[in-house]
């Protein structure tokens, strides 16, 4: 498709500078994915098809998960060759990233954007490079020069939440709702979308949101902001709404810490969203009411993206993951959000070894 041995030759250049200096961010070539992926990408010339994907960082569980994903199915045993870079969550450097894919003149580049804006220009050179654009995950909301964006919808997991919560409070008679809210990273479509879809049934329903800040979808930052909650709104508040899994377990070390009893048998509510394996299990425990799933394995989805336009096909524009709502109890069995009824599924040990990440 383009000039694969300039890439390759590049690519290990910059493979072997980084190597030299170790990462947690950086531009790396990926070869070592298992190929337990379903790509089979070799291009419709027979060539190696070489993708560059942007990824936000290293965050969170979600983001390893996402990450490995992407190395599973981009992998040369499926006719890929993958040039992976971690932005470190630096939009600066997620942009420069992009511009080394065209650079190197791969075929696709897969973006999960920190941020929501600011990509218009970037896109444009795509465009202008003849590159397609894939955008996974968080959306970008001031430009539409991308083939396809392959993700979940953000504000559906905050309304979600928020009718759990509903449901989950007059069940158990509680009567009044004080919630604090630790945030996603600022600017990331998923803060934004769950944080408008839990506020819209708040308001509807007269709930107290005490606070709002950003625990940046990290364990650290949750920890930091709950010990400050803690201080702030001692005896305040029965609702913790953490953004992200990574968040909820910090959360749940510095309420320890201030000696604040959560989960099913506690004083508050604490639910997250992401439901990767070790939330899950915090559910099955009790030690979490419930977490809103938002599935990380966009890659094989991609890979089907990326077959479609190499058979001269035009892919879907929009494509959403399948998710589910997960909660220790059986009090709430459904829920209905945009209309739809969705099943809340309790928390069994069968349903813990079922997840696949
Ligand atoms: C959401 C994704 C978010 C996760 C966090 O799709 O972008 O970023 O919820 C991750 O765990 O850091």
């Amino acid at each position: 498709m383009k000039k694969k041995w300039l890439a390759l030759t590049l690519s290990l250049a910059m493979t072997l500078s980084l190597a030299a200096c170790g990462s947690t961010g950086g531009t790396s070539t990926s070869g070592s994915g298992s190929g337990s992926g379903s790509g089979s990408g070799s291009g419709s010339d027979g060539d190696v098809i070489t993708v560059g994907f942007a990824q936000v960082g290293h965050e969170s569980d979600w983001r390893t998960a996402s990450t490995e994903s992407a190395k599973k199915v981009f992998s040369p045993e499926n006719g890929y060759e993958l040039l992976f870079s971690d932005a470190d969550n630096d939009s600066a450097v997620q942009l420069e990233a992009i511009r080394g894919f065209i650079q190197q003149g791969v075929d696709y580049i897969i973006v999960d954007p920190i941020v929501s804006t600011g990509w218009d220009s970037i896109l444009t050179e795509c465009e202008d490079a003849g590159i397609p654009v894939i955008v996974i995950d968080r959306t970008i909301d001031d430009s539409d020069k991308y083939v396809s964006w392959v993700g979940s919808d953000f504000k559906t997991e905050g309304l979600a939440c928020g009718e759990w919560l509903k449901a989950y409070a007059a069940a158990k008679g509680i009567t009044e709702i004080n919630a604090l809210v630790i945030e996603g990273s600022t600017g990331a479509s998923a803060t934004i979308g769950r944080t408008e879809g839990f506020k819209e049934v708040a308001d509807r329903e007269g709930w107290t949101i005490l606070d709002s800040q950003n625990g940046d979808f990290t364990e650290a930052g949750g920890q930091e902001v709950m010990e400050s909650y803690c201080q702030s709104y001692a005896g305040q508040f029965n609702v913790v709404i953490c953004q992200n899994d990574n968040e909820a377990y910090g959360a749940m070390t510095a309420m320890d810490a201030a000696g604040v009893s959560y989960g099913v048998d506690g004083d508050v509510i604490i639910v997250s969203f992401d439901s990767n394996e070790p939330a899950v299990e915090h559910v099955l425990n009790g030690n979490m009411n419930a977490t809103f799933e938002c599935n990380p394995m966009a890659a094989p989805t991609v890979d089907e993206v990326i077959k479609q336009l190499e058979a001269g096909e035009t892919p879907e524009k929009e494509i959403y993951m399948e998710e589910s709502w997960f909660a220790a109890e059986d009090l709430v069995t459904e829920i209905t959000v945009n209309g739809e009824t969705m099943p809340i599924t309790q928390v069994t040990q069968e349903v813990l070894d079922a997840r696949p990440y």
